[in-house]
């Protein structure tokens, strides 16, 4: 110690003099952990190691025997079969499946290793082996396996999608960090739980995986642990063939902070270190490349000894006692548990930040010829050879032609292995691997509640946003809820006007506020607090998600329904995070994604890459999404209050994406009897006020008000009497009339259903003309209901910074280009003289000649 303070000092009194030292993240290429610092394995390795034979097998049959029985299907045995040894003593020593009352540790998996997840699972006895035979038939045997870990496929076991690379680590960093706010705000007991991901060094080519180190650390998230499986190869081939994927990812988790543990010799070679008094082994190892390390596992014994000991006569005499056999199983250290136990007992006792264990493993361990070839990640089945091979070296004790077949196999349940695992996992807490949703006796707030928001604005101009702000600040006081409410904000707060929410509840920071803020004289001053509310994430829409996901799921992860609200710039969620928010749907998470500054032309000032018209097409894709494009604030209020009644009394897999805007305008009240359509998609909010209609107006958002101007336009100008709609959601309407039609197609004797659109518009006469913010397929999804009936106008095309007005008019959803397209269809349709409405065009101010908006 006292050498590393002398040394300490003098490089940082060399620093300040100038001199020019490299900066060293990295340590030697050989174990954190020396030999003498191990603690003996407190388990039973023989026994150990007969059931992780046992787990290896199922795993690789039963994806061999699913590619036989029907080729395609798919599956990998190669992952799982690199990383056997680091899940098992987990699964075996560490895995705790609870804490006192509270759910036990987290595993993130390898989404690829999931067969052998399931052996496990199947020698644990929670699948069957008709289970097991169905791998990958969820359609057709069941009860079936899903392929990738999907808690919408298989709600009672998964948690955790991962299989999409790169969201597995961010995920588990902000849950490390969710579980310190729940433990913080007091709403869940402090533990000892450990979260456990599981990631490819392949996967750290991800930004999503690396991107948020520093979180973690700064948040000092012992709660959380990184295993990096280093089997040196991804899909195509190496990691990193030239290079050295362990020393780079040490260098970079220690700059970030981590605590990293480094696993790369098994024990056989420790007596080689110990022997060697040149120095030389460890030069060797530090000078050979992943691409010499996976050439050396693939050519075998002679080929080790010529190339890798070959270089320097005194190694080679430092094996000479050793056959090629012998040094073809030198082991490395993530296929060797004692190593592996040693490095999760330090990670399981360091304090004060996370810790990551690089381990180095062989992919496609055990698998003969496809060891740690390129190919082995696209191995599905083995060879009659390989697979001989496989049952001799695990001792796997079944007759040859069920080997051949690839047969499951599960010892006696009072077979020594059965009883150890079972003992193993008794010991700590149980079964580990289930997702479980307890029973929410929770009374969600009616409507009358938001009656603030319903009442509409009396006058005073304002923005949808600034009534969901207040709604949300309202909500948060709420006796009941108001403490289950996240609000998350990726640095954007004061854009929505979040001020008073931060002096009323606080900003979330772990150490609390260290400073004094410089506007603490002032009302709405920057307050952090240890048991604030608020995440304010920083510019990041990713971590935003990660947080939303860990919110949105803790109904089932922590047994404490959190009610989440993520509001961020509409342009910068679907379009940049839209596989986080996929995988937050396949985790069944509920919750409200609000886009805040929404549409290409309300938002100005902005330009090309803020201007979104397209949110609600890319967020209409997600099957559990509901999505709302909202005019006024009481529609906010009608969907907020029911979506959260769905989600979390009536315990709905289900979650929101409302769009905000930032255009000041009048809040009219909340019109009579209007609930049900705002749900529903579409209400009249305006009927024609002089005689009978010709035409509907549909509009969205802002955009509502500019059709209610086309509306008197119409009427006062042309003697054209129009009803106005306010369509809250073309994808809801759309959805159900998908779903009656499809009810239509499969009973074609019974009495046919009508969609709720063509049920609301009964009567109602004429040509419709939607308009929106968003682009013109967001109206055109309800076109096959609306045969010849429907014209849109939306915002196809690039955005420009200019204001609303002009903008309006570039993409012609201004009251004047809807009033025009109005008296165009009616010409079109023998309805309205063809001159006039030329002339109206003219006269309404409506270039005909410009470029078309969706060009330019
Ligand atoms: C985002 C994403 N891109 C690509 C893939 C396809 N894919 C599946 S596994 C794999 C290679 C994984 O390599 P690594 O992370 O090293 O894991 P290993 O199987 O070697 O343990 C790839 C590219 C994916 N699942 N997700
Ligand atoms: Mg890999």
């Amino acid at each position: 110690m006292a050498g590393a303070q002398l040394l300490g000092t003098l490089t940082r009194r060399a620093r300040q003099a100038g001199v020019d030292l490299p900066i060293q993240l990295n340590t030697p290429y050989v174990n954190t952990i020396r030999v003498e610092e191990e603690e003996p394995y407190p388990g039973d390795r023989l026994i150990e190691r007969r059931i992780k034979g046992l787990v290896r097998w199922n795993a690789m049959a039963m994806v061999h025997r699913q590619n036989k029985k029907d080729p395609g299907i798919g599956g990998h045995i190669s992952t799982y079969s690199s990383l056997a040894s680091l899940i098992e003593v987990g699964f075996n020593h560490f895995f705790r499946a609870r804490y006192g009352d509270e759910p036990g540790d987290f595993l993130y998996l390898q989404g690829h290793a999931s067969p052998g997840i399931y052996a496990r699972a199947f020698l644990a006895g929670m699948f069957t082996e008709e289970q097991i035979n169905n791998f990958r038939h969820e359609l057709r045997d069941k009860p079936g396996l899903s392929s990738y870990p999907h808690p919408w496929l298989m709600p009672y076991f998964w948690r955790f999608p991962t299989v999409s690379m790169g969201l597995g680590p961010i995920n588990a960093i902000y849950q490390a960090r969710f579980m310190r706010y729940l433990e913080n705000r007091g709403l869940i007991a402090k533990t000892g739980r450990k979260i456990w991901a599981f990631v490819g060094d392949g996967e750290t080519d991800e930004p999503e995986a690396m991107g948020s180190l520093t979180l973690a650390s700064r948040e000092k998230l012992d709660n959380l642990v990184f295993v990096v499986n280093c089997n040196l190869q991804r899909l195509d081939g190496p990691v990193r063939g030239n290079g050295k994927i362990i020393q780079e990812l040490e260098a970079a988790f220690r700059g970030a902070g981590w605590n990293v543990i480094k696993v790369i010799w098994g024990a056989d070679w420790d007596e080689l270190l110990a022997r060697d008094t040149t120095g030389l082994l460890l030069k060797r190892m530090e000078e050979c490349v992943d691409g010499d390390y996976q050439s050396l596992k693939v050519k075998g014994g002679a080929y080790i000894r010529s190339y890798f000991f070959g270089k320097y006569p005194q190694l080679l005499e430092l094996v000479a006692d050793k056959t090629d056999e012998e040094l073809s199983r030198l082991r490395l250290g993530g296929h060797d548990p004692q190593k592996v136990y040693n490095a999760y007992k330090c990670a399981g006792e360091h304090r004060g930040a996370p810790t990551v264990i690089l381990a180095k493993t062989i992919k496609g361990y055990g698998l003969g010829s496809a060891e740690a070839r390129n190919a082995t990640h696209q191995e599905k089945k083995l060879n009659d050879e390989n697979l001989a091979n496989f049952r001799a070296r695990f001792d796997i004790p079944i007759p040859e032609q069920a080997a051949h077949d690839g047969a499951p196999y599960r010892p006696p349940e009072d077979s020594l292995e059965i009883l150890y695992l079972k003992e193993r996992r008794k010991e700590l807490g149980g079964y580990i691997l289930q997702r479980q949703v307890p029973k929410f006796d929770i009374k969600v707030p009616e409507l009358d509640y938001y009656a603030e928001s319903l009442a509409g604005s009396k006058g005073r101009a304002v923005s949808t946003t600034m009534g969901y702000v207040s709604m949300l600040r309202h909500l948060l006081k709420h006796p009941e809820i108001g403490k289950l409410i996240v609000p998350i904000v990726p640095d954007e707060g004061r854009t929505f006007g979040m001020e008073s929410l931060i002096r009323q509840v606080g900003i979330y920071a772990s150490q609390g506020q260290l400073y004094e803020p410089h506007d603490q004289d002032m009302l709405l001053y920057y307050r952090e607090a240890k048991d604030g509310q608020i995440l304010e994430e920083g510019i990041t829409e990713a971590g935003s998600m990660g947080s939303f996901t860990a919110a949105g799921t803790a109904y089932a992860n922590y047994r404490v329904p959190m009610i989440p609200f993520f509001t961020f710039y509409s342009m910068f969620g679907f379009q940049r995070v839209g596989d986080l928010i996929w995988a937050f749907a396949d985790s069944r998470g509920r919750g409200f994604l609000v886009g805040g500054t929404a549409g290409r032309t309300t938002l100005a000032g902005e330009g090309l890459q803020h201007l979104d018209g397209h949110s609600h097409v890319l967020a209409s894709v997600v099957p559990t999404c509901a999505t709302y494009d909202c005019a006024y604030v009481y529609e906010i209020a009608v969907i907020v209050q029911d979506g959260i009644r769905r989600m979390y009394q009536d315990g709905e897999d289900r979650f929101y994406y409302i769009t905000v805007y930032n255009e000041d305008y009048p809040m009219p009240e909340m019109p009579k009897d209007s609930a049900e359509g705002i749900l529903r998609g579409l209400y009249k909010f305006k009927p024609a006020a002089g005689g009978k209609p010709v035409l509907q107006l549909f509009g969205s958002g802002p955009i509502l008000n500019e059709a209610l101007r086309a509306q008197q336009i119409l009427a006062e100008k042309y003697k054209v009497q129009a009803d106005l709609w306010s369509v809250t959601s073309y994808n809801q309407l759309r959805r159900e009339a998908l779903a009656t039609e499809r009810w239509n197609r499969l009973h074609p004797a019974e009495k046919e259903k009508r969609p709720y659109i063509l049920q609301a518009l009964d009567g109602a006469e004429g040509p419709i003309v939607a308009a929106t913010d968003y682009m013109k397929i967001v109206p055109d999804q309800l076109a096959p209901w609306l045969t010849g009936r429907l014209v849109t106008l939306g915002t196809d095309g690039f955005g420009r910074s200019d204001n609303r007005q002009h903008l309006r008019r570039h993409f012609e959803v201004n009251a004047e280009s809807i009033a025009a397209a109005a008296l165009s269809r009616l010409a079109r349709d023998g309805k309205f003289d063809a001159r006039k409405a030329q002339k109206a065009m003219q006269d309404l101010g409506v270039d005909t000649e410009k470029i078309d908006p969706a060009r330019a």
